[in-house]
């Protein structure tokens, strides 16, 4: 399954994955195993710890004009189409295409070099407090175009009073090495509007716009979360050559003083910070599973997802979309010190991550905000530079939505005496900050978030809508102690207790995020001695076993409002 609904009746698309590929490990072995794409070469058999190269292979059937499209191969990928390279990719957690045009009829052969290794040309996937897996880590799709075809599509719902209409974009990317001439239309509600002809420059993309009209639809709310399709149709000579099928809601984020209004309702984050790595599955989680977690969300009465701490599979955010699940996305990076951030491919890796999410899920209802560079030096010059500008680029970007980032920046003496070190709170429209009050920091959390907040006001982040975008404690799931120990479930649901009530008691808090949903693997390389090679704060381990603190926060979670 590449998404939850069809996005396209026109233009051919089939999976290449949901079936076996061959692949190669390249560790000198030269063994060729069959593996079922998409999944993590770490679920191979004595592969557990891989990191390296690997070539996955499929031969498929084509000719003309195809388009290959991979949501995600971690972390980077060489594409190569019958022995020649037509693509490559750096980040795993945003997709790519390849394009390759007038093939033969026939049979073709399809390569995917994957690399997990870790070095300078890498700046974003580093050793750190999850796992970088290896593979084809997501779906990929094999579609057949004509000459020239539909790249994407971004939707704008637009609310006057109590009615709406809706903006659309449309990039058409021209293959043909002659102008073309088309006309583009889209269909929303039963409505047809006609964007008008486009005149396609040889080999260049080309943007038209327009505005389509809404009448009586319903609004995406997280309670009633109604989606309508939009299908945008290119048309040649009077006939349909392609289409795009994009699936939105009738939503609008706006901020007034420290609230989020949605639809003019201000919203209370109830939510959790989720990786995308599943026991025996790694970062290649299931639909089904995926789905599991929504279930185990709104159980515990949660509303909201952080995708801590990268763009998610599309799949994950269809769910969302369908269920009212509230999403904050952001970029890949997470914890990358100044001297990190000093190495000139960082900037490129994190903009091009910035470019990749918003094109691609920029038209998500349940994406309410987008975040980057999560506890990154927010502190220094350089860090300041790197925030301006990456705020930037995303408001340059997608002008619907607020931004954000999960900040660590501050210092304290036992919990007390705190000065916010954070150089950059002017910048974001929503402060969010990540806390350990009861873990790292053994102090009263409500007089600790209390005192946090008043420093925050002292400075550029006053006034603002203020998230606590991180707060939790480790527990080793079965780990019982009767003086209630740290790493016992038994402290880690009393520290829970004590955290969500002070943060979801304090008006002035628009929400939490616990850390974390799961327990998820962190590269061995980093900070080998957290038990199990794990971060063990989630409510359920990576196998979605609940821990004690599940019933707490179900209980503290449907408890406030
Ligand atoms: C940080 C970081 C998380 C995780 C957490 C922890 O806030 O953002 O990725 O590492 O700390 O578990 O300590």
């Amino acid at each position: 399954m590449i998404r939850m609904f069809e996005t396209h009746k026109i233009r051919k698309q089939t999976e290449l994955s949901d079936t076996l590929w061959k692949v190669r490990i390249l560790d000198g072995s030269e063994l060729e195993r069959d593996v079922f794409v998409p999944s993590c070469i770490e679920m191979l058999p004595g592969l557990g710890n891989y990191r390296g190269e690997a070539i996955f292979s499929k031969r498929f059937f084509a000719e003309g004009n195809i388009r290959l499209e991979f949501k995600g191969v971690s972390h980077t990928a060489t594409v190569i189409l019958d022995g020649q390279e037509i693509a490559s990719h750096y980040g795993a957690y945003t997709p790519f295409e390849a394009v390759a045009t007038d093939l033969k009829p026939g049979e073709h052969l399809l390569e995917v070099r994957t690399d997990n290794r870790f070095s300078e040309a890498s700046t974003v996937h580093v050793p750190n407090d999850y796992m970088t897996y290896g593979g084809i880590t997501r779906p990929v799709a094999l579609e057949q175009l004509p000459g020239c075809f539909i790249q994407w599509a971004h939707y704008t719902p637009k609310r006057t009073g109590n009615s709406w209409a809706c903006q659309a974009e449309i990039c058409i990317r021209n293959l043909e090495k002659l102008e073309k001439t088309v006309t583009v239309s889209c269909v929303l509600n039963g409505v047809r509007t006609e964007l008008g002809i486009v005149t396609l420059e040889p080999e260049k993309a080309t943007v038209i716009q327009g505005i389509l009209p809404a009448e009586n639809v319903k609004e995406w709310t997280p309670e009633s979360p109604v989606l309508y399709s939009v299908e945008a149709l290119l048309i040649e000579n009077g006939t349909p050559m392609d289409d795009l099928i994009e699936r939105i809601g009738f939503r609008e984020i706006k901020i007034t003083g420290n609230k989020i209004l949605l639809n003019g309702a201000p919203i209370r984050i109830k939510g959790f910070c989720r990786h995308e790595d599943f026991g025996g599955f790694g970062c290649a989680i299931p639909t089904p599973a995926m789905q599991k977690d929504i279930l185990f969300i709104k159980d515990m009465g949660g509303n909201a997802i952080r995708t801590s701490h990268y763009p998610n599979d599309e799949r994950f955010l269809d769910l969302c979309d369908e269920q009212g699940i509230l999403v904050w996305e952001e970029n890949h990076a997470r914890g990358i010190k100044e001297a990190q951030m000093k190495n000139p491919l960082f900037e490129e890796q994190c903009e091009t991550c910035n470019l990749e999410m918003v094109t691609a899920h920029y038209n998500h209802p349940s994406i309410y905000i987008w975040g980057v560079m999560n506890e990154c030096a927010s502190d220094t010059e350089i860090g300041r530079e790197c925030y301006g500008k990456q705020l930037a680029q995303l408001r340059s970007l997608d002008q619907s939505r607020p931004v954000t980032f999960a900040s660590c920046r501050f210092t304290h003496e036992n919990g007390t005496n705190i000065s916010i070190t954070d150089i950059c709170l002017d910048l974001p429209d929503v402060v969010s900050y990540n806390m350990y009050p009861q873990w790292y920091i053994d102090v009263d959390v409500s007089a600790f978030l209390r005192e946090m907040q008043g420093r925050i006001n002292e400075g550029p982040g006053a006034g603002k809508p203020f998230i606590v975008s991180e707060i939790g404690a480790g527990a080793i799931y079965g780990s019982h102690s009767v003086e209630h120990l740290k790493w016992s479930e038994e402290y880690q649901s009393e520290a829970l207790e004590k955290q969500i009530t002070a943060v979801l008691s304090n008006p002035d808090c628009m929400g939490v995020y616990i850390w974390q949903f799961c327990d998820c693997r962190i590269s061995s390389e980093w900070f080998y001695n957290r038990p199990n090679c794990h971060n063990n704060k989630g409510i359920v381990d990576d196998y979605r076993r609940p821990k004690l603190c599940y019933e707490t926060v179900k209980r503290l979670f449907h408890a406030y409002k």
